[in-house]
């Protein structure tokens, strides 16, 4: 038998309510001591009742109080659920009591670990719960919407039955082969099917990729030579004075962040030092931090300073962009453009004045543009929901490209139901139809308590 566990649900602060939750099989019998109203012990499931907590003859606080009885409950045991006033004292004191009974506090996402245990849910339902609660966008939350119901679970089940089938067909032949009535699984059969398996895993994973890109946030850096205004834009476009402006060349030293929502997407900005030859020690690493960033970026802002013509600086720093990934700001267009569009054939340009503010519209337009593509070739059933996920399936498929190599290779096909075997696992990984305890610490531990 587990025991009984409970926790403070709701963020601890001041709020109208806040709520205790108690699961586990003495969660009725341990609560009802403290409640002051109905006999809880009588009531029917599934039912709410107001009342007091009292600690012997004072009362702590006025409460409903609801009684759920397993198995229809978030853990599938007995859950009771106590609504108190929000405040922290009073939310602090219903805990102490519980605990006082014998209860033991919940460890985190502990609620979650038993609704896994005990067959409610799986792991990417438990892991959609969270994306919930941290969405940050709107595709964030459609997402984890459509795999809390159970989309991402589907999926991944539907590969794990194609590839038992196989495993089947495969030791049948080899433990009945006389058996004439099953196709055999000859190796072009196996090859063309594990094909299919490879190429529709590899969509995924790139669908799930891209989605990640939208769900996490763009990571984005602004870049180029000192003094062109990066720390205006970055400014202009979080609408505050976040980052120091100066006409001192080599203001900004350290990296300044900050995040905007643009419909769909998030864009996580990182305004970096201007890219110049220093000998200032502290400049120049600033400048590598910038050249780092800039690789690993999803999107690079690249600034110049429009009103003056291309230095070879500039030329040499836009060698280094991917046209693809990049959009050119022809900044201070105030003072007058002589930089062109001509002179930035591969690459998409947005013409701006960061001091007056003009043309942040038509830069978040062209951003939008640029990720568009990937919001089109998303499809919110085939996705897997974050990198844990993404991972196992990259890892599966790579075991399937060995099984695909032995079998070309002339490895028999009983040494290759082996192989196939573990790659069910890692996709069993994936919702937990297979996993290890260290697993299982791992994924609830990042979870909220109360949760
Ligand atoms: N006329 C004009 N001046 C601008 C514009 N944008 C920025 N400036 C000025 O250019 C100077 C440098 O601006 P910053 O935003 O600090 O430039 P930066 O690229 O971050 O410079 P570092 O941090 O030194 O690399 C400041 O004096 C700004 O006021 C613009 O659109 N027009
Ligand atoms: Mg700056």
């Amino acid at each position: 038998m587990e025991d009984t566990i409970c926790a403070i649900a709701t963020k601890l602060g001041i709020g109208a309510i806040s709520i205790i939750r108690v699961s586990g099989e003495e969660a009725i019998s341990k609560v009802n001591p403290l409640f002051q109203g109905k006999d809880l012990e009588q009531v029917e499931s599934h039912t709410i009742h107001y009342g007091y907590i009292k600690k012997g003859q004072d009362i702590i606080d006025e409460v409903l109080v609801t009684v759920m009885k397993a198995p229809k409950t978030f853990t599938r045991e007995d859950v009771v659920e106590i609504n108190c006033h929000g405040g922290i004292l009073p939310t602090k004191k219903v805990l102490e009591l519980l605990l006082e009974q014998g209860i033991r506090l919940a460890e985190p996402g502990e609620f979650t670990k038993r609704a896994f245990l005990n067959g409610r849910i799986d792991f990417t339902q438990a892991e959609a719960v969270m994306e919930l609660i941290e969405s940050k966008n709107a595709t964030a939350h459609r997402l984890a919407v459509s795999s809390l119901r159970g989309s991402t679970s589907k999926l991944v089940k539907a590969f794990r039955e194609q590839l038992k089938m196989i495993i089947a067909s495969i030791e049948v032949n080899i433990d009945y082969p006389e058996y004439q009535d099953i196709e055999e699984m000859t190796v072009e059969n196996l090859s063309h099917l594990l094909e299919q398996l490879e190429s529709h895993l590899t969509k995924i994973v790139e669908n799930s990729k891209n989605t990640q890109l939208l769900k996490n946030g763009i990571q984005t850096v602004i870049v180029g030579r000192p003094n062109v205004g990066k720390s205006s834009l970055l400014n202009a476009l979080l609408e505050e004075e976040k980052a120091i402006v100066t006409d001192i060349a080599g203001t900004t030293r350290d990296i300044v962040e900050g995040e905007i929502h643009l419909g769909d997407f998030t864009l996580s900005i990182m305004d970096t030092a201007g890219i110049r030859q220093t000998e200032d020690v502290v400049e120049k690493i600033g400048v590598q931090k910038s050249l780092q960033y800039m690789k690993e970026a999803n999107l690079v802002l690249a600034v110049l300073d429009g009103s003056m013509p291309l230095t070879q600086e500039d030329k040499d720093l836009l060698e280094q962009f991917n046209p693809n990934k990049t959009i050119v700001i022809l900044n201070k267009k105030d003072k007058g453009l002589v930089i062109s569009k001509e002179d930035l054939k591969d690459f998409q340009t947005v013409p701006m004045s960061t001091l007056e503010i003009e043309g942040v519209e038509s830069l978040k337009a062209q951003i939008q543009n640029m990720f568009a593509q990937e919001k089109l070739e998303e499809n919110d059933t085939e996705i897997l929901l974050n990198a844990r996920q993404v991972a196992l399936a990259e890892k599966a498929n790579q075991l399937l490209k060995t099984v695909e190599h032995s079998l070309q290779e002339g490895v028999e096909l009983d040494m290759l139901s082996l192989d196939l075997k573990e790659i069910l696992d890692t996709l069993g990984m994936i919702t937990g139809e297979s996993y290890s305890e260290e697993i299982l610490d791992t994924l609830f531990e990042n979870f909220c308590v109360g949760k």
